[in-house]
């Protein structure tokens, strides 16, 4: 494994072109490269938020969703995924499904570095306690899914525009099977 953490490149349409290294790469002139969100929900049906550490390069302090990470050169998402759960929140996860799998943006945080991913988005379970790395994450809640939504679209400001962005997208969707609509005030 090398020293460093390695990035995969990508084309505009979306092909790899080569790697970089990971902190190399997020400037203010980053270019495109391969990326994941994950979702990770409780047996209770809440998500869980994430507070970016202080230290962080890009959007520091900033909530978010539950991680993120980029598959290294010949890493398979699920084991990115599955490493990072691991390493960001001290984490198994289960029924990993993507759910936003076209998912691809480009922001600017407030230092001015960019990101600029194709970045599928992932849903995933667990019924671990959060341990997080105090590097990656500093605080974090469980919430529930529309309260989360409900927050995101009254104050967008207050969370990464990522989130923001993919809320949006997955509002437009068809409910999970397992989580009907229930609306509560049907007469
Ligand atoms: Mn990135």
């Amino acid at each position: 494994m090398s020293q460093t953490e390695q990035v995969v490149l990508l084309s505009d349409d979306g092909y790899p072109i080569g790697t970089a290294d990971k902190v190399a790469v997020h400037t203010h002139d980053t270019a495109l490269h391969l990326a994941f969100s994950c979702h990770v929900m409780n047996e209770a049906g809440e998500v869980l938020v994430t507070r970016r550490a202080l230290s962080k390069l890009t959007w520091p302090g900033v909530w978010t969703n539950s991680f993120c990470g980029h598959p290294g050169p010949g890493e398979s998402m699920e084991d990115a995924i599955a490493r990072r759960a691991e390493r960001e929140l001290g984490i198994t996860i289960s029924r990993l499904e993507v759910v936003l799998p076209d998912f691809r943006y480009r922001a600017v945080d407030a230092s001015g570095i960019v990101e600029n991913e194709v970045c599928p988005v992932y849903r995933a379970y667990t019924t671990d306690a959060v341990a997080p790395a105090a590097d990656e994450v500093s605080e974090f809640e469980w919430v529930e899914p529309q309260s989360l939504r409900n927050a995101a679209a009254a104050a967008p400001f207050a969370f990464s525009p990522w989130l923001v962005w993919q809320l949006d997208e997955l509002s437009a969707q068809p409910a999970p099977a397992d989580s009907p609509t229930t609306p509560e005030d049907t007469q």
